[in-house]
């Protein structure tokens, strides 16, 4: 079915006066987009409906993906573009005297994520759909996203993000498929007349789960799979019992607001309410639809796979537990067997910092019935393990310990998969984090290294790209992403490159309008577009690119008729707000910025610009622009990273360490094609062990380097409160926790290769043409193939869906 403009046309004027009962030229830009939006909606509707059904009719293998975080970005380009409508609705607006770009600025871009973990799972969602897998996300419909970023007098100042003051016309609110989610109260076991065991409750709260249904389009497959996203509302029989409008505050509460730190667990009560609601409500619900099978209950695991991302739904092994011991009856064997061949885990951190850990007093209280399954799948655990591998190693692996719940022990402990996002993450695991598991469950292990969707990351980010990628190797790179490597035979080809380096150009020009719009900074297209952006963290060294950058700066005062090659440093990040120290640097940079910005020694040879609020949206307009990607984790501490993949994708050129992904990059794109700096993972681990580390030696040996801390607490960057010491203060005197001295020298040596390549703008053009030619292993698709085939024995079930063909070379 193809869609003609003048049919277009004609159905749209309809939507818009149904909603409205006005005509469109009367409309505003945000009732235009609404009603393009559910026009788009409608289209899917018929897909929506029968991709359901027929997963249904052919009983398939369904995965659900439970995360307490999703970032899908904003949908009407993307859902427009899978459903092959995009051209013909820019044109039709068009015709009628609208912007399609217009009307999408006026959608909300759902912030229901912290960063790297909350979009992977959007990119995992748009993968499923677009390869036929029966795939569906299941979270929290957060009545609140993360926190928009503000800059005030350079500080980072956090604003409530309302994002559902609009509608937003992409869910579907499903009474028919609401749930009752149970804390607290007491619980006790007892015969009934049919002689099972069965639990009793008593003054329990009782919260009522709505589902809101997101459709998740395929690319033009005519699959369109379920994103479910539960809200909290007081159950209406019960509604009688709520006085006044506070006695409802604790039910609607729980899913009011994304927990904002992605790296430092605090145990809120309020974080396992939302943790249990979202996992009790999936499950009941994954349940009940298994029901309609009519099929024995030791079939589950061939009808269901339950993936885990990181350890925030794990409570699901409980609760599967829970149901099917009390509500479905079985033996505790039965059951154990069902839920551990159904469920599998992502870990995402090696930080121990944000490993969760539930006191056991918080978990008894909220959830008694869940406490004591966890109790017994404990007490048979080390049952088992103690005999064959002794105390150390099962106190060690015990899912309770001193008081605390231990949420990765249980995870592991219940799920027949365990993988990590990247080949060294996994290996660290494996021999450091989860070593002891390692031992006990070797076959539980494996990896699957992150993956993007270049639908949305080059296809519709990088519209000029994607043209030239067209033109010189035809589309059948869009759906079979191993294509691209086609691409590298244009490497010498210089109207390939010239038209290669006009189109990076032209994104930059756009870029450098931007932030002259929303910055007042004027940047030259012509500099080094050198990039950074990704949560703010002690780990990822933002902190190291500021002392670079402070370094050139101090150069640039010293020597200002130097030949310099122009670069302008972007960053985007939000800070935890508790993370003091990262708001600390945040001032910084931005104190910096407001020198050098306005020096008129720097000129165009140096610019800062750090973007407010970054997310998704935000990433589409920095990404096609970029030249140079920094992934200067401290090597060993970045899990995988995904900004890496989504730059290499545009273009940029690496410049890292070897630390998650980065790895990978490099043995699909090559050295020579990247920039590698700084200490190696063994290398870190061995400068740990030996416990010498001397942070204040390097300081005081290093003039270069002293000369560049100094400057942080002498008065050189001017509006500066404490936040210079404080940088200076962890660096020197606190030894320096990741390594930034140690890597400085190597790090300013990279940089500086990078200018001198710069000035051989073909050579650089030939480089980011091979990074382009390289990025096909990281597409999501292929991750998602290896989880559907490895983890989940999920099939593909659209003919028309994107052909995969596993790739050879160094992803497991
Ligand atoms: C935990 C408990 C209480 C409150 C919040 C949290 C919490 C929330 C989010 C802990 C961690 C996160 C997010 C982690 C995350 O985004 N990790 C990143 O995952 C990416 C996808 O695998 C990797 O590429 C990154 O390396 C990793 O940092």
């Amino acid at each position: 079915m193809t869609l003609t403009v003048k049919e277009f046309i004609k159905d749209f004027k309809v939507q818009f006066q149904s909603m409205y009962a006005y005509s469109y030229e009367e409309g505003s830009t945000e009732q235009l987009y609404n009603a393009l939006g559910m026009y788009v909606k409608n289209y899917l509707s018929g897909n929506w409906k029968e991709t359901r059904e027929k997963y249904v009719k052919n009983s398939v293998k369904q995965v659900f993906y439970f995360s307490m975080e999703f970032l899908p970005g904003r949908q009407l380009e993307s859902n427009a573009y899978n459903l092959g409508l995009l051209d013909t609705i820019r044109e039709g607006l068009q015709e009628m005297g609208l912007s399609f770009d217009e009307l999408e600025e006026a959608e909300a871009d759902p912030a229901l994520g912290n960063g790297g973990l909350g979009r992977l799972a959007s990119c995992f969602m748009d993968s499923l759909a677009s390869l036929g897998i029966p795939g569906n996300g299941n979270g929290i419909r957060y009545q609140y996203g993360l926190f928009r970023q503000k800059f005030v007098d350079g500080y980072q100042v956090e604003l409530p993000e309302n994002w559902l003051r609009h509608r937003n016309i992409w869910e579907t609110r499903n009474d028919k498929s609401t749930c009752m989610v149970r804390f607290g109260g007491n619980v006790w076991l007892e015969e009934n007349h049919l002689g099972f065991m069965e639990a009793k409750y008593e003054n329990t709260l009782n919260v009522l789960a709505v589902p809101y249904d997101t459709p998740m389009v395929g690319y033009r497959n005519d699959i369109v799979n379920n994103l479910r996203l539960w809200s909290a509302e007081i159950p209406i029989d019960e509604e009688e019992n709520y006085h006044t409008l506070e006695a409802t505050e604790p039910i609607k509460e729980i899913t009011q607001v994304l927990y904002p730190d992605d790296s430092n667990y605090e145990g809120r009560l309020l974080r396992l309410k939302q943790e249990y609601f979202m996992v009790s409500a999936g499950v009941q619900s994954i349940l009940r639809h298994f029901r309609k099978y009519n099929l024995p209950r030791k079939n589950i695991p061939d009808k269901v796979a339950i993936h885990i991302n990181d350890t925030h739904p794990a409570l699901v092994i409980p609760e599967m537990m829970r149901i099917l011991l009390d509500e479905e009856h079985l033996t505790w064997e039965q059951a154990w067997e069902i839920t551990f061949k159904t469920c599998s885990y992502t870990n995402h951190t090696i930080l121990r910092e944000a490993l969760e850990k539930w006191p056991i007093d918080m978990m008894k209280d909220l959830l008694p019935r869940i406490y004591m399954i966890i109790e017994e799948i404990n007490r048979r655990f080390v049952e088992t393990t103690m005999p064959i591998y002794g105390e150390r190693i099962t106190w060690q692996t015990a899912i309770l310990q001193n008081g605390v719940v231990n949420m990765a022990h249980l995870a592991v402990i219940g799920s027949h998969s365990v993988n990590g996002v990247a080949k060294l993450h996994t290996e660290i695991l494996m021999n450091d984090v989860l070593k002891d598991f390692f031992e006990l469950y070797p076959e539980r292990f494996n990896n699957k290294t992150n993956g993007i969707t270049q639908r949305r990351w080059v296809h519709l980010s990088n519209p000029g790209l994607t043209q030239l990628i067209d033109k010189k190797i035809g589309e059948e790179w869009k759906t079979n992403p191993s294509e691209l490597k086609v691409f590298k035979s244009f490497e010498k080809d210089k109207k390939t490159l010239q038209k290669l380096a006009d189109i990076k150009l032209e994104n930059k020009q756009r870029l450098a309008d931007y932030i002259e719009e929303v910055k007042g900074v004027k940047v030259d297209p012509k500099a080094i577009f050198d990039v950074q952006i990704k949560r703010l963290h002690a780990y990822k060294r933002q902190h190291l690119n500021l002392l670079h950058i402070l370094h050139r700066y101090l150069e640039i005062k010293e020597n200002p008729t130097a030949d310099y090659v122009p670069r302008v440093f972007i960053f985007g990040a939000k800070a935890a707000p508790s993370y003091i120290y990262a708001k600390q640097i945040i001032k910084v940079i931005n104190s910096l910025a407001n020198l050098v910005n306005n020096d008129p020694d720097v000129g165009d040879k140096l610019k800062i610009v750090f973007f407010e609020n970054y997310g998704v949206s935000l990433a589409e307009k920095i990404i096609p622009a970029a030249d140079v990607s920094e992934q200067i984790s401290l090597a060993s501490m970045e899990a995988s990273g995904t900004s890496n993949m989504k730059l290499m994708a545009n273009g940029a050129l690496t410049l890292a360490t070897l630390d998650g992904a980065n790895i990978e990059i490099k043995d699909f794109v090559g050295q020579e094609n990247m920039f590698i700096f700084g200490l190696s993972s063994n290398e870190v681990y061995d400068l740990k062990a030996a416990g010498d580390y001397n942070a204040r030696g390097i300081y005081e040996s290093n003039e270069k380097l002293r000369r560049t801390l100094d400057a942080l607490t002498d008065g050189t960057i001017p509006g500066l409160q404490d936040e210079g010491y404080a940088i200076f203060d962890s660096l020197v005197n606190y030894n320096d926790e990741y390594f930034v001295l140690k890597d400085f020298d190597s790090y300013i040596e990279a940089q500086r290769k990078v200018d001198e390549l710069y000035k051989d703008q073909k050579e650089w053009t030939r480089k980011s043409l091979i990074n382009i030619a390289s990025s096909a292993p990281f597409s999501a698709d292929y991750t998602i193939k290896r989880y559907a085939d490895d983890i989940w024995k999920a099939k593909q079930c659209s003919e028309q869906s994107t052909g995969v063909e596993p790739l050879d070379g160094p992803i497991a």
